[in-house]
């Protein structure tokens, strides 16, 4: 009797403990992990995986599940904590908040999807969020400054589309399409090609950017919508002392505007004709 009371002490003791470390890990409700992917990777190229992983107790899981093609190559963790089945991949995180780990692409283009679980050391399962797709292709095409971001409105008359082309083989043609009218791009630097619509009209336009390779393979970017809302010219605008005439300083300050590139040579005409009739 006297033993199995000792033993029993000595078992309340270690419960206790238990109860303890049970408590701390499941008092943060804040289990999460997240992933980041690049946007898109070429056919074939080795590419870097990141996620984050918090509060999942004293020990934790994160189990990936690679696309279908895509082939584990290793991670920033020791071997020991990465054990790999196939498309499934299981890294087992102790203390770390963070981890990489790289992947090599299929050789076919196509979206792919990523799926993973983070499993905290109660066990419970939290599926990895953040980034889930990843397009696998040979011509990346990215706008690029001074490219207008999508939806916006712009006040003058003129669009410079310059585009960056990433590729694995040499790109043989770059070009515009421009309100459905394709147009040549013009190689402007290193993987840089560009090409500025003028004269434009008020309006909405949709522009897309094409390449292709040597190898046969078309490339596309995201297509993009412009609204030019150049203001109507006032040629009354110049009359700035207001007495209804366009007098000779006024209509000195419309030409330095227009050698200054502000107005057209047909807008500093209407001014000078308002000067002389007056
Ligand atoms: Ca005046």
């Amino acid at each position: 009797m006297e033993i199995n009371r000792k033993w029993l002490s000595v078992s309340m003791v270690f419960l206790a403990i238990a109860m303890a470390i049970l408590a701390t890990t499941s008092s943060v409700a804040a289990q999460s992990a997240t992933r980041t992917l690049p946007d898109s990777v070429a056919p074939g190229e080795t590419f870097e995986v990141r996620i984050e992983a918090t509060d999942y107790g004293m020990a934790g899981q994160v189990i990936e599940t690679l696309p279908e093609g895509f082939s584990y190559v290793n991670s920033s963790l020791s071997p020991s904590q990465v054990t790999q089945e196939d498309q499934t991949v299981k890294f087992t995180l102790f203390g770390e908040t963070s981890f990489t780990y790289n992947v090599t692409a299929p050789s076919v283009e196509g979206t792919f999807t990523f799926s993973g679980i983070l499993k905290d050391f109660q066990k419970n399962e939290y599926k990895v969020e953040g980034d889930t797709e990843i397009a696998v292709k040979s011509i990346s095409i990215t706008f690029i400054p001074p490219t207008p971001e999508n939806g916006t409105e712009i006040t003058v008359d003129y669009v410079n589309v310059t585009v960056f082309v990433e590729a694995l083989n040499p790109i043989s043609t770059v070009w515009l399409n421009w309100n459905g009218v394709n147009r040549t791009m013009y190689i402007i630097d290193i993987n840089t090609w560009s090409y500025e619509m003028t004269n434009l009209t008020n309006g909405e336009y949709s522009y897309v950017v094409y390449a292709n390779d040597t190898a046969g393979n078309l490339g596309v970017s995201e297509s993009r919508v412009v609204t030019v809302n150049v203001p109507e010219f006032d040629p009354w605008s110049y009359d700035t002392n207001g007495d209804g005439k366009i007098d000779k300083d006024e209509a000195i300050a419309a030409v330095l505007d227009y050698f200054a590139g502000k107005i057209t040579k047909e807008q500093v005409i209407e001014v000078i004709l308002l000067y002389f009739s007056a």
